[in-house]
């Protein structure tokens, strides 16, 4: 079958996308771009939403972490899609369906090259990360836990990536077990280490925090359990947007990430795995597409990728994620962590001189998040009085209850910046702080 996307990759991208990022065709000239060389600002006027005022402000969206903003070519590539090519896929022997299960199964070779899985095979539509992760703890671990087994998670996971094993767990009798982090939001190695032993029957652990913006040493917390044999799954919510993933490289067992982090559609997601595990594993859910014959006393499940893609998938959603991917591809992942380094850097050095604000979350190797307590005021309040300037930040304990815990806060504010922010955003945080202060403190 054809793979071609129907959507020619001009048109996906969108005239204002081609206009300020390089051509994916053009692999020369994307090599040579630097963060220096990409026109940040012109970006940023792809993503019309940013364009706006809220509260008599220019917006300056600053919770990129939860959900980021969309190019006008993933917004144009989810309308051409429902103009022109809508249909269901994998079924009709007619020209819409045809196109749209090319534009569909297009996308999956994108991921497949995004993240440098060996296999189309390997990349399984969900519905995102949080689907990903319960679908390994139901088909993958459910099966193989009995009591007295071992699930190592860390101090610093979603819930996401907590929950999914306590329910598991509770249905096998296996334990859920947790590596801590230091007082700079950093796994302890050492007690990983420890931890690890022959009950051991996965790691899951989040590559990027959301909560704390840590990059975790999941190179070598991978090489350490595959030592012993015990497979890991990645949480790669936060790292898929931030950073170059190569799971080959990395050589994890299993890697999650949503779609709408990383510029694309809500609704979408994927899970690597490594094909011996996916052949190995039952199908999560039964229903049309994952099957090759049905009859009442016995049903053949078809072949990777869709006996785990039951039911009619989000179609325009995995079209969107396609353009999302390639609009990434563009600017080049390096870039993107490149420039977002620079604003980390001029974020921390503007926040952290002002009156009673600590940040929570100082790893050595860290993301583009800020979380931050101020002595004035509960984040909740920061966050309103933020929102009145246009400012918008997260507030609260970030699906991340036991880092609260941890760092002993009820929640924490958080500003988390895509390469689309400038200096000028940051500035406004740090004044609307300032107001803050002004406002519950006099200073
Ligand atoms: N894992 C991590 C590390 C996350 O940051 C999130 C979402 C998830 C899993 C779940 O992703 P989903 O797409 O399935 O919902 N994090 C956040 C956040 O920080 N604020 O809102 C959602």
């Amino acid at each position: 079958m054809p793979l071609a996307p129907s959507v020619p990759h001009t048109l996906a991208a969108g005239a204002s996308h081609t206009s300020s990022a390089p051509s994916a065709s053009s692999s020369t000239e994307k090599s040579a771009q630097t963060v220096s060389s990409v026109d940040w600002d012109t970006l940023r006027h792809n993503f019309p939403i940013l364009c706006q005022q809220i509260h008599g402000q220019p917006l300056a969206y600053l919770d990129n972490a939860a959900s980021s903003q969309k190019p006008n070519a993933v917004i144009e590539s989810i309308d051409h899609y429902y103009r022109h090519d809508n249909a269901n896929v994998h079924r009709g022997i007619y020209t819409l369906s045809e196109r749209a299960t090319q534009a569909y199964e297009a996308t999956r070779d994108k991921v497949q090259a995004f993240i440098n899985a060996a296999q189309r095979e390997e990349i399984i539509f969900v519905r995102g990360t949080t689907e990903a992760i319960n679908l390994v703890a139901q088909s993958f671990a459910r099966p193989r836990l009995k009591p007295g087994d071992e699930i190592l998670i860390s101090a610093m996971e979603h819930h996401s990536n907590i929950v999914p094993w306590q329910m598991v767990c509770e249905q096998t009798g296996a334990q859920l077990r947790v590596v801590p982090i230091n007082d700079n939001a950093e796994i302890v190695l050492a007690d990983y280490r420890q931890l690890l032993n022959k009950n051991t029957r996965l790691v899951a652990v989040t590559h990027i925090s959301n909560a704390l913006g840590s990059i975790n040493p999941v190179q070598e917390m991978i090489a350490l359990a595959h030592q012993q044999g015990i497979p890991v799954l990645l949480d790669g919510a936060q790292a898929a947007p931030h950073l170059v993933v190569d799971v080959q490289a990395l050589d994890c067992d299993f890697y999650a990430f949503s779609s709408h982090k990383i510029y694309g559609p809500t609704g979408i997601g994927v899970l690597y795995g490594k094909r011996s595990w996916l052949d190995a594993m039952p199908p999560y859910q039964g229903g049309g597409d994952m099957i090759s014959s049905v009859s009442f006393e016995k049903t053949q499940y078809n072949v990777l990728p869709y006996k785990f893609e039951a039911g009619t998938p989000h179609i325009a959603g995995v079209v969107g994620f396609g353009t999302a991917l390639d609009y990434v591809s563009d600017i080049g992942l390096d870039n993107i962590a490149a420039r977002e380094q620079q604003l980390l850097n001029y974020a921390t050095q503007a926040l952290s001189p002002l009156e009673g604000l600590r940040i929570i979350g100082t790893a050595q190797h860290k993301a583009s998040i800020i979380s931050f307590v101020l002595e004035a005021a509960h984040p909740h309040d920061i966050s309103t009085i933020l929102d009145q300037q246009g400012v918008a930040i997260r507030a609260g304990h970030h699906c991340a209850m036991p880092v609260m815990e941890r760092f002993k806060v009820p929640a924490t504010a958080r500003a988390s910046l895509a390469f689309y922010n400038n200096e000028e955003d940051i500035d406004r945080l740090a004044e609307g702080i300032k107001e803050v202060n002004r406002i519950f403190a006099g200073v």
